[in-house]
């Protein structure tokens, strides 16, 4: 159900503490850690703790979730003082979704072309 930890769910264990990620920020309602397949020098995934699919479910199921992860984008911004950056959320495997749980990658560090591929 959405919202509801998921066993077979990579980013729940990650939330868990079950499996080990490089946690660079969380909070109530968020984790943030380094993705482990870094595309720029800084690419860090902001992640509700709460099970939602996509960014889809997750602004429909929990808007002010959705809130709090675009704020924690922010944050990571800040801390790894990016001036620019790229926040995606890939939605639906067509779009290269891999993880069922929404998350917003924050690239930043180097120049970043338009439109993506
Ligand atoms: O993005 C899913 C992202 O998740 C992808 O960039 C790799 C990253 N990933 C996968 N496993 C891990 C672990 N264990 N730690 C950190 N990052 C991870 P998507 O938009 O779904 O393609």
């Amino acid at each position: 159900m959405a919202g509801e930890p998921q066993d077979d769910c990579l980013f729940c264990k990650i939330v868990a503490g079950r499996i080990p990620a490089t946690i660079v920020r969380e909070s109530d309602t968020t984790v943030a850690f380094r993705d482990i397949n870094p595309k720029a020098p800084t690419h860090v995934l902001v992640i509700p703790k709460a099970h939602y699919a996509d960014a889809a479910e997750l602004a429909a199921g929990a808007p002010e979730v959705a809130a709090d992860v675009l704020r924690e984008t922010r944050a990571v911004a800040d801390d790894e003082k990016l001036d620019s950056y790229r926040i995606v959320f890939n939605t639906g495997s067509g779009a290269g979704q891999t993880v069922w749980h929404a998350h917003a990658h924050v690239l930043g560090g180097r120049g970043l072309e338009w439109p993506p591929g």
